[in-house]
């Protein structure tokens, strides 16, 4: 059930807003966009009223605040520079490699340092008039760990969260950035700092004592006469949008004609991912190679589905994963498919959510398998829509996800023969090892679910001790 907020009002501060510009014709509407985090804060905002400040995507646009949906919007526009600084530069090419344990060498280059701090004093700036005394502000997500210190700066009386969706590294990785102690007090500003799992709040917490002067055991630190409070509230998925896909007639339909495309005697194999470096869907694509190229299976026996959404495409990196990824799948299929059996299909696009989940009940064996990651909502959401009881999930030890879902079939996606053997294992699970171990996958993902997640959050800001 969506949460209560009490009497403070509440603004959502994110690098995108829930909103985005559709065209028709010749003019141009809001949409709300979908995705979790939206659907999540959504009914909160339009419940008790409340604002959102985020970029809406593209260069340039009006700046001017709106509502839609019941929700007040306030856009943050960004310059063509600003772009390339702050979002392809620090924030994708600084932040997310160095905190996904540098999977890929981070840039520290001044002028994107400087386009940062600019564009995270322009979030401060559009935020400060929306803010009536004692309001609750609740920042998300790398892009924006300067706001809450210059927030906090001007106005003392918020009630400032703050929280990383991404995992925060070891202290000696983090301790490379040459701005490592302004990124710290700018986060330790905020009164509520969440992150996805106990040991990334440890890290944080390490990376605090280490590098600033604050102190402190347990998850309370201080710094200066400021308490700040540093606790693991890990994300969750929708369970009943999920359950109500999957269980809709349309669902079984999509699912039965999946099956029958990809050939219903094949055991399907299936990886969904942002096409991004750190899910490791190249390691994931030489597993598979693997598995083929031992001959216990081959493309009569099984498929492997990858569906790839296109991401940050103007980053170098992005566009050379892409051209190693359509490289691996067309090597695969040139040594190992078979006259009209395909063994790896390649889908780079996003599916509606409807087609997603009839993927997810098609699937006997669902690989998530990133190098790192923060949470990884895609092995949640697999539990989540396989009613039938069965599926196999393999997942990375890597994945915030990892310490939930102990069930799963945990793989270390760094070993390409161990990997390899675990598909081998998922392929001839037994159903009644399946069912027991969906069981216990589905009671972990029912636990708590998304609104659950924000109600805990947003209790903890409001300085409840239980939450
Ligand atoms: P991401 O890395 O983007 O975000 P992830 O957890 O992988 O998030 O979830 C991706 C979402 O996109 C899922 O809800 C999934 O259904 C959807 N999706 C992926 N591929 C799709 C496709 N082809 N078509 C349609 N939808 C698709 C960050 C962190 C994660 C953390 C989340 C939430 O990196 O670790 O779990 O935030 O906190």
């Amino acid at each position: 059930m969506p949460p209560t907020n009490n009497d403070r009002s509440l603004v959502i501060v994110a690098n995108r807003l829930p909103v985005q510009r559709v065209r028709r014709g010749t003019t141009s509407t809001w949409q709300t966009s979908l995705g979790g985090l939206v659907a999540a804060l959504h009914p909160l905002l339009r419940k008790h009223g409340g604002s959102w400040v985020g970029w809406p995507g593209g260069e340039g646009g009006s700046s001017r605040a709106f509502r839609h949906d019941g929700m007040d919007i306030k856009p943050v526009t960004l310059s063509a520079s600003q772009i390339e600084g702050f979002y392809e530069g620090f924030s994708n090419g600084t932040l997310w490699p160095l905190y996904h344990d540098v999977l890929r060498t981070p840039r520290f280059r001044r002028s994107w340092w400087r386009s940062y701090v600019e564009v995270n004093q322009k979030f401060a700036d559009a935020i400060e008039p929306l803010v009536g005394p004692g309001s609750m502000v609740w920042i998300h997500d790398y892009h924006l760990q300067l706001v809450p210190k210059m927030l906090r700066q001007r106005r003392a009386d918020l009630r400032i969260g703050f929280f990383l969706h991404i995992p925060f590294p070891a202290p000696e990785l983090f301790a490379r950035m040459p701005w490592r102690t302004e990124v710290l007090k700018g986060l330790l500003a905020s009164d509520v700092i969440g992150f996805q799992t106990r040991a990334v709040a440890q890290n944080f917490l390490r990376a605090s004592r280490r590098l600033t002067r604050a102190t402190g055991s347990g998850c309370t630190l201080r710094l200066d006469d400021h308490t700040i409070r540093v606790q693991p509230f890990p994300i969750a998925i929708d369970i009943e949008e999920f359950e109500t896909l999957a269980n809709a007639e349309s669902a079984g339909e999509r699912t039965r004609s999946l099956r029958a495309k990809f050939g219903p005697k094949r055991k399907l194999v299936l990886g969904v991912d942002r096409l991004d470096y750190t899910k490791g869907i190249d390691v994931r694509l030489r597993a598979i190679e693997e598995v083929l190229r031992r001959g216990e299976f081959s493309a009569r026996d099984m498929c492997f589905v990858q569906i790839a959404v296109p991401s940050r495409e103007n980053v170098d990196d992005y566009a050379s994963l892409r051209r190693e990824v359509e490289q691996a799948v067309g090597r695969i299929n040139g040594e190992y498919a078979e006259p009209g059996q395909v063994a790896v299909h390649y889908l780079h696009r996003r599916l509606s959510r409807e087609d997603l989940v009839a993927y997810y009940m098609a699937a006997d064996v669902m690989m998530v398998t990133p190098l790192r990651d923060g949470m990884n909502l895609i092995a949640k959401e697999y539990a989540a829509s396989r009613i039938d009881g069965t599926g196999v999930l393999l997942l990375s030890e890597f994945a915030g996800a990892a310490n939930e879902l102990r069930q799963a079939v945990l793989v270390n996606p760094f070993d390409i023969d161990g990997m390899a053997k675990a598909v081998q294992t998922a392929l001839t699970m037994p159903p009644a090892e399946q069912r027991r171990r969906m069981r216990s996958l589905r009671n972990a993902v029912h636990s708590y679910d998304l609104y659950d997640w924000a109600a805990r959050f947003l209790g903890a800001l409001r300085g409840d001790q239980d939450a």
